[in-house]
């Protein structure tokens, strides 16, 4: 087994997969990586990407999301030509990258990557066990080129461009295909700069707000939680054009695609977790408009997946029971007051 992975496999990846070795982790590493033919590590099973998948909820359904996912997966003979998009179907910063190229209409090929443990106890074998960095460039050597620290997303385009970081993918896209819709409105210094500004707001002060309502274990630190958020909220609807269905009026902008993810976790993930109802108000009903504009744009649509799948999504990984050990919890527990810390 070691000799023929070593007759095919670049040093770095040998040592890479000699540490795993040694971890008692090989299973980790794809078949094909490892040199065989067929056989999975007993018990060690794939997370569910799709309904045929065996640890596929039965009670879950595809929906446009998955679908558009089959497409994109379906390896054909240019597929070396496309950009990759590096995604996991679960990400809402991974999906304001998929929205990007979905406006685009770029024909990119989707890479789904699974940055956690998978655990066949569990719904669709979702976990939020943070893999350590050497198991996921053993596993996915490409996507760790594109994204130094193995979060998602990431693009690589076929003339050698790598970028991470979801908003920053999202300009670049807007870049590198300099063609309408435009991300960032063009020719507009001022405009452009709100649209960084609100982009970076719904990112910091909306969805952080919003993720400490669901982590924090303590009712009463919720409650605060949920008054903060909502406050975010109402000052971003105050930030809103009045022109039209989106932020800036009757053209989508980068604004849109960074809060999209977001409001649908907002949606189906406060509500499922935290009975989260939003407000009934001017500011609350502007978003609500915003929402159904958006959700009915195809390249939005076209990222929306199985509601039932991913709104226990927080749970099975640790989210909402703040037992989370990604790079993402663990940044957020550290601004939870008193509350469990891994
Ligand atoms: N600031 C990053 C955050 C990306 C991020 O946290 N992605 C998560 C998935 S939602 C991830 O890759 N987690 C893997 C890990 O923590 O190891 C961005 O905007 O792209």
């Amino acid at each position: 087994m070691q000799t023929v992975f070593k007759a095919r496999r670049a040093p770095a990846a040998r040592a890479a997969l000699a540490a795993l070795g040694a971890a008692g982790l090989t299973w980790l590493v794809p078949t094909r990586a490892r040199g065989l033919a067929s056989e999975e590590p007993p018990g060690k099973k794939k997370a569910a990407q799709s309904s045929k998948d065996e640890l596929w909820h039965p009670s879950w359904v595809e929906a446009t999301g998955e679908r558009t996912i089959a497409q994109r997966l379906r390896a054909g003979p240019q597929d070396g030509e496309k950009m990759k998009l590096f995604t996991s179907w679960f990400c809402p910063f991974a999906q304001r990258a998929w929205i990007a190229l979905e406006e685009k209409g770029v024909d990119y090929s989707y890479v789904e990557i699974n940055p956690y443990e998978v655990d066949p106890q569990l719904p669709g074998g979702y976990t939020k066990k943070q893999l350590p960095i050497e198991v996921k460039k053993a596993m996915y050597p490409d996507f760790v080129q594109s994204s130094p620290r193995g979060l998602v997303p990431a693009v690589a385009d076929p003339n050698g461009d790598k970028v991470w970081e979801s908003l920053h993918v999202v300009q670049y896209v807007d870049e590198r295909f300099d063609r309408p819709p435009f991300f960032l409105p063009k020719g507009d210094p001022l405009k452009r700069a709100h649209v960084r500004i609100w982009s970076d707001f719904v990112t910091e002060r909306m969805q952080k707000n919003f993720y400490m309502l669901l982590m924090d274990q303590d009712p009463e630190k919720q409650a605060t939680a949920k008054g903060a958020f909502f406050a975010e909220c109402r000052t971003f609807a105050k930030a809103m054009s009045t022109d039209g269905p989106y932020f800036l009026g009757k053209e989508i902008s980068m604004v849109d695609i960074a809060l999209f993810p977001f409001w649908q976790r907002f949606l189906w993930v406060g509500g499922y977790y935290r009975g989260l109802v939003m407000p009934d108000d001017p500011e609350f009903r502007r978003l609500q408009s915003w929402w159904e504009a958006c959700s009915e744009r195809p390249a939005f649509k076209n990222t929306l997946v199985c509601g039932g799948r991913a709104a226990p999504w927080p749970d099975v990984t640790g989210l909402a029971g703040n037992e989370g050990t990604s790079d993402y919890a663990k940044n957020l527990q550290s601004s939870l007051s008193g509350a469990k810390k891994p």
